[in-house]
């Protein structure tokens, strides 16, 4: 077998060596020229006027390019088309690019570009900055979202009274922060212009498909006269799913404008300056529930920070909503999302795509439920858990098929030491006045598909050589999340050979049409099955072909270790290759995948989004200093569903990378906005945390719970790359659960998240006054 087993990823060597190649590293051809953007200085206004002139002037500049010079439309927006390229005329947010600077080298580009701030003329306008502020004007970028459920039959003001009558009510609010997806490798592309306007762009991008339609309508060509190519990125996390097309739009611009390769390489503050992160979401919520802590029902607004276009905001806010019953079922809720239109960068995917936004605030609640109750969450948790055969529909009417949280929490409950661990940590607390512990165990369920049916779909070419050597290509794109490894695997189990043998090429536009961004965790799912039907295809006509040679029948052969067995002969792959090129039998062949069974209806949001669930859990135990906020992670126990993993290795590291950087997310990354200029104050390491190595816990056990899909996935796998970002809502849990130990577990301490120091002594201060 190829797959179901640990192997290294296909570019670890290249990767350790500093031998993979990003776009930065391929050789530049003569004539380079580099790009940089000049930025708006203000949040909100009208653009008057710009002294091209001034830049012009500056050292190497070669031109300057403006919202006019673009040749088709001046839009790079995600499925609404709202996000102008260049800036038009209005201002939207502080860093906005309103011109390009095209010079010899990139270090002209950028001392030119910086002229910005001198040269563009703009009469300012008062930004909307806050979530609160956007709702209360009602500027969204989406219309609001309502998704409504009830098991007895009511409406929202029906759901509203049941709350009301229920034994305990719940009303609260939370705010909890977004995310810079800090990928090591900022935006970057590379144009070069080709034979009659054509273009042929190198860009770092999740969507190459979404970067040529973009390139092609910004140049107004056909599609099929821009190239878009990608071998791998330094990471993604959703920041390159969209956003990479306002640079790839703005280098193809450029090439085509001077007729020569242009360059457009973000530094690591303009990136944060321009492009979008994780929504920010602020909720208000009214629970009703029973003395086991069972919610009877929940109503919630949730309001996001959308930031000044739509981009990808509603699909973000629609898992959201499909996200906030996360491991439990809820037999009266109403559900209201708000994509607030403000004036600051247009957020975006990021890891879990308003899943982790949605999720959180359930667990916020059942947190606040079991303090108020004083029971332990665990046990509030599990009174609310989906049921198996009842209380197993979703709010948005799919039947959870396939429910595994009990053996799964049962068995990280006892593997973690669960009990134990509580009884110690409470006597820790009772002798330890100045140092509290806590501890959490949270679930997951995490729905996979993209919740917009017509992208669950994909592509594979497999093409055999003749000596037997195997290139496959797909549209599924590398971000480090180790596809390529997996599609690898897969087609050298189809074909029974070495994996050696089988090599991955840069995801291009040229190879396979019309893909999807490699997102929603689908990646090997979707191409993972394209690349197998290809190469089964491939197969049974060697199969075919060495049957009426060797004899025996096409069912009869096998094929495996390399080897290919015939009619009790044992011939080498290479060979029955050759004999098959011999015989004029194609070896190559395209392959093709769409999720069965999905439906959606968006007005109503109910259907089957999602072809599964996966699921995980976590346990973390916490130490906080109540005087300074100072936290330490201890222990950190994880039990995730990759389903039959592809490649367990990879997967854990999928599984501890996502819960170190959910982690950061929920604890360290703080994103400050000036209240009045809008200017975003975190753009640099040295003001925005993120977690290193050194914020691994000492003890983390990291485990697969492994058991096989039930639906008919790519060899039974799960997908692993987003669902685990849930996890380390443990993390944060055991925060909140030390914090309320300080107060003596009387209160429920208001925790927002990050839970940065100030956070953290803000809600010890709360929890001791009360
Ligand atoms: N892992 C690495 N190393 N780098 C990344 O950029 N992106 C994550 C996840 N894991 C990412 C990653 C996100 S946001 C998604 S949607 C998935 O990988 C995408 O890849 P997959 O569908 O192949 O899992
Ligand atoms: N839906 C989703 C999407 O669930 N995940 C995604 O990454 C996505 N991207 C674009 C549109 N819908
Ligand atoms: Mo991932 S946020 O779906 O790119």
């Amino acid at each position: 077998a190829r797959v179901g087993i640990s192997r290294a990823h296909e570019s670890a060597a290249l990767h350790v060596a500093g031998a993979a190649t990003y776009i930065d590293d391929i050789p530049e051809l003569a004539g380079t020229l580099h790009c940089a953007l000049g930025l708006s200085p203000v949040a909100a206004g009208r653009l008057l006027g710009i002294d091209l002139a001034a830049v012009q002037a500056m050292p190497g500049v070669v031109r300057v390019l403006v919202a006019a010079d673009i040749p088709g439309t001046n839009d790079c927006g995600s499925i609404v088309h709202d996000d102008p390229i260049l800036c038009d005329g209005e201002i939207r947010y502080l860093g906005q690019p309103v011109f390009a600077v095209i010079a010899s080298t990139r270090d002209a580009a950028r001392r030119a570009a910086a002229l910005a701030k001198k040269v563009l003329q703009v009469e300012p306008a008062k930004p909307v900055l806050t979530p609160r502020d956007a709702h209360a004007g009602g500027h969204y970028v989406v219309p609001p979202m309502h998704l409504v459920r009830s098991t007895s039959g009511r409406d929202a003001e029906g759901i509203r009274a049941a709350i009301a009558a229920a034994p305990h009510r719940l009303t609260d609010s939370l705010d909890v922060g977004g995310q810079e997806q800090f990928y090591l490798e900022g935006q970057i592309s590379y144009a070069i212009p080709k034979e009659g306007g054509a273009v042929h762009v190198h860009c770092s991008t999740q969507h190459p498909s979404e970067m040529q339609h973009l390139v092609a309508h910004a140049l107004h060509l056909p599609a099929h006269a821009v190239h878009v190519e990608c071998r791998r990125m330094g990471g993604g996390f959703g920041g390159k799913e969209s956003q990479s097309g306002l640079f790839a739009c703005v280098a193809a611009v450029a090439a085509r404008a001077l007729r020569k390769p242009v360059k457009l390489r973000l530094d690591r503050d303009d990136d944060f300056m321009v492009t979008g992160r994780r929504h920010c979401f602020w909720y208000e919520y009214d629970i009703g529930y029973d003395d086991e802590g069972r919610i009877l029902g929940a109503e919630i607004s949730m309001v996001s920070r959308a930031g000044h276009s739509a981009d990808l905001s509603a699909p973000v806010m629609t898992r959201a909503l499909c996200h906030f019953d996360n491991a439990y079922w809820l037999p009266e809720v109403a559900m209201h999302g708000y994509s607030g239109r403000t004036n600051t960068q247009s957020n975006t995917a990021f890891r879990g795509f308003g899943g982790p936004q949605g999720a959180i605030a359930i667990e916020n609640i059942l947190d606040s439920i079991a303090r108020r109750l004083g029971r332990d969450p665990l046990a509030v948790r599990r009174a609310n858990f989906y049921g198996i055969g009842e209380r197993n529909v979703t709010p948005y009417q799919q039947t959870v098929q396939d429910n595994i949280l009990e053996p799964l929490v049962g068995e990280l409950e006892a593997s973690s030491d669960y009990a134990a661990r509580r009884a110690a940590v409470a006597a820790f607390n009772a002798t330890s006045p100045v140092l509290k512990r806590g501890l959490a165990l949270t679930p997951l369920k995490f729905g996979i598909s993209f919740n917009v049916k017509r992208f669950n779909q994909a592509g594979a070419l497999v093409h055999v050589y003749t000596d037997g050597s195997i290139l496959v290509n797909h549209g599924g794109t590398e971000m480090g999340q180790g596809l390529n490894t997996k599609v690898c695997q897969v087609v050298a189990h189809e074909l029974g050979v070495a994996f050696e043998r089988v090599r991955a090429t840069a995801t291009d536009t040229t190879k396979v049409a019309n893909t999807s961004a490699t997102a929603a965790s689908t990646g090997a799912d979707l191409n993972g099955k394209a690349a197998q039907d290809a190469a089964r295809q491939i197969r049974e006509r060697l199969a075919a072909c060495a049957a009426a040679r060797h004899g025996g029948t096409p069912e009869q052969v096998r094929f495996a270790n390399d080897k290919v067995f015939v009619n009790g002969r044992e011939l080498g792959f290479d060979v029955v290759v050759g004999e098959a090129y011999l015989d004029r039998v194609q070896l190559w062949s395209d392959g093709f995948y769409a999720t069965p069974g999905l439906s959606w209806d968006r007005e109503t949001m109910t259907g089957r989004p999602f072809y599964y669930f996966a699921y995980g859990a976590a346990v973390a135990e916490v130490v906080i200093d109540t005087l300074t906020g100072e936290w330490k992670l201890l222990r950190a126990d994880i039990l995730h569903d990759a389903g039959k993993s592809l490649n367990p290795a990879v997967d854990i590291g999928q599984v501890e990378g996502a819960f170190i950087q959910g982690m950061g997310w929920l604890t360290t990354e703080e994103l400050v906005w000036h209240p009045e200029s809008g200017k975003l104050t975190t753009h640099a390491p040295s003001t925005y945390k993120i977690p290193t190595a050194n914020d691994c816990p000492p003890v983390f056990n990291v485990r697969l719970f492994d058991r096989a899909n039930v639906e008919d996935s790519i060899h039974r796998s799960k997908a692993v790359g987003e669902p685990p970002l849930l996890l380390p809502f443990s993390v944060f849990f055991a925060i909140r659960d030390a914090v309320s130990a300080a107060g003596g577990h009387r209160t429920d301490p208001p925790l927002t998240a990050p839970a940065t120091g100030e956070s953290i002594l803000r809600a010890l201060g709360a929890v001791q006054a009360g």
